[in-house]
């Protein structure tokens, strides 16, 4: 397919509920898409940079800036066979993984269109039903997390995860603990602490939680592997983790005993692959997290979620829990049981609503050699 243009446009769209995490609070999301035009089709890819740089460094201006200036024309005018071939053509420019994610991304949805082939499957995906989660941000008062557990767990979820920071952490687990003993916990500290909280986060262990996220620092292996010898609870990394090396080198230190994957954050479903395999060479469980998506971004992380390795439920959860009105069509659905069950159709498996995306668009470029 040869790549003959690239547009790039943002879109805003107001989340059903803010969502808060240890570096604040979202209300309404800006949500930067690209969609490849080539040979007649169509592939789109979303970049998940949040509104501000406080996840990381990328947010949702600077990766306009960067896929506008650079990488939209590194791809311009060349012919690809696969997405697979988009990163060495991305390399020189460093970092900015959410940008390339969301160019690389398009490419292979336009090539699952191209190959009649459903996108999990041309990833490599087995599973025919993924398991889902939910994530669940810090509220206004305790009673609110727990209303919000319960309709959760009614929906089926069969993962809870809870985001902690200092203050909201102990008293809030406790609680959770004492209503619901049984349920797969977690908590996510989104780099909330540091070595100085070591009891603190020691005290977590009494709460048989399935894993802590990321609780030092968004670059860090070696303190967090200084941390996971004195705890019982895994620690799973997701900021510290943005490459295939960064798995290996992490997984070697010891510093996690889970993966979260982010294909935003690896920078496009090639790389998140190798590191799917990486972890699974070490026999490391991953599992799929998420960025506050729109559909486009949903169901690319619901392909990604087939693969083999993903063994425990991703941050991989209804459209409704964000959204009125979801871009896609179906909207993600998750069943009773906490699963998604993936399509069969060609590309992506789920039509996107134009003329909604139109709607919402609130910028728009179109980038041509
Ligand atoms: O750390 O997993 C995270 C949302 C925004 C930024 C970081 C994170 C999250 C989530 C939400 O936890 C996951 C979702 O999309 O449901
Ligand atoms: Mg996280």
């Amino acid at each position: 397919m040869k790549i003959e243009a690239i547009t790039l446009r943002e879109l805003q769209m107001p989340l059903v509920h803010f969502f808060e995490t240890s570096f604040g609070r979202t209300t309404t999301r800006r949500i930067l898409l690209v969609t490849v035009h080539a040979d007649g089709l169509e592939g789109w890819g979303e970049c998940v940079a949040g509104e501000a740089p406080y996840y990381s460094e990328e947010y949702i201006e600077g990766a306009w800036d960067v896929s506008a200036r650079y990488l939209a024309p590194a791809l311009l005018g060349k012919t690809l066979q696969s997405g697979s071939e988009v990163p060495a053509l991305l390399a020189r420019v460093r970092e900015h993984r959410m940008a390339k994610a969301a160019l690389e991304n398009a490419v292979w949805d336009a090539e699952a269109q191209e190959k009649g082939t459903p996108l999990w499957k041309l990833l490599g995906g087995t599973q025919r039903e993924i398991a889902c989660g939910v994530s669940i941000g810090i509220q206004d008062s305790h009673e609110q997390l727990l209303q919000k557990i319960e309709t959760e767990l009614a929906a089926g979820y069969q993962r809870i995860k809870v985001k902690v920071k200092p203050g909201w952490d102990v008293e809030v687990l406790e609680k959770i603990r004492a209503r619901w003993n049984g349920i797969l916990l977690s908590c996510d500290a989104n780099s909330a602490y540091t070595l100085a909280d070591s009891d603190r986060l020691k005290d977590f262990d009494r709460f048989n939680l399935l894993m802590i996220e990321q609780p030092l620092w968004s670059d860090d292996f070696y303190f967090h592997a200084r941390l996971q010898k004195q705890l019982l609870t895994a620690i799973c990394l997701d900021e510290a983790i943005r490459s295939a090396r960064d798995a290996e080198a992490a997984l070697e230190l010891a510093a996690c005993r889970i993966i979260n994957i982010k294909v935003g954050r690896i920078g496009g479903f090639s790389e998140a692959i190798l590191v799917h395999d990486v972890a699974q060479a070490f026999k490391v469980p991953v599992w799929c997290g998420g960025m506050l998506e729109s559909g486009i971004g949903r169901s690319h992380n619901v392909a990604l979620s087939t693969l083999p390795n993903f063994t425990l439920p991703g941050d991989v959860s209804a459209s409704k829990r964000y959204w009125k009105e979801d871009i896609i069509e179906p909207e993600v659905e998750v069943s009773p049981q906490g699963t998604i069950a993936v399509s069969d159709k060609p590309g992506r498996g789920y039509e996107l609503r134009k003329d909604l995306i139109e709607k919402l668009t609130v910028r728009k470029e179109v980038l041509k050699n």
